[in-house]
């Protein structure tokens, strides 16, 4: 069973910015889809199994990378 999580996020110009917190994204096994919308800052995920630890860790990677996260 997989949840939507839904966010902004800030900081981004292009849609390199966008594939590279794609791909840093992508190491994680919990998250079956990622969209992100460079110019609208949202970004939609589907999550497999508990979620709110799940988009803490997913908050804190786009974090690292420069970017900011707002609900
Ligand atoms: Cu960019």
């Amino acid at each position: 069973m997989s949840n939507k999580i839904k966010m902004n996020i800030s900081g981004m110009c292009c849609q390199n910015c966008s594939k590279a917190i794609e791909s840093s994204l992508s190491k994680f096994e919990f998250i079956s889809k990622i969209e992100i919308d460079p110019k609208s800052g949202v970004a939609e995920f589907d999550i497999v199994g508990r979620i709110e630890e799940n988009e803490t860790t997913v908050i804190t990677a786009i974090t690292d990378l420069g970017y900011k996260v707002k609900d």
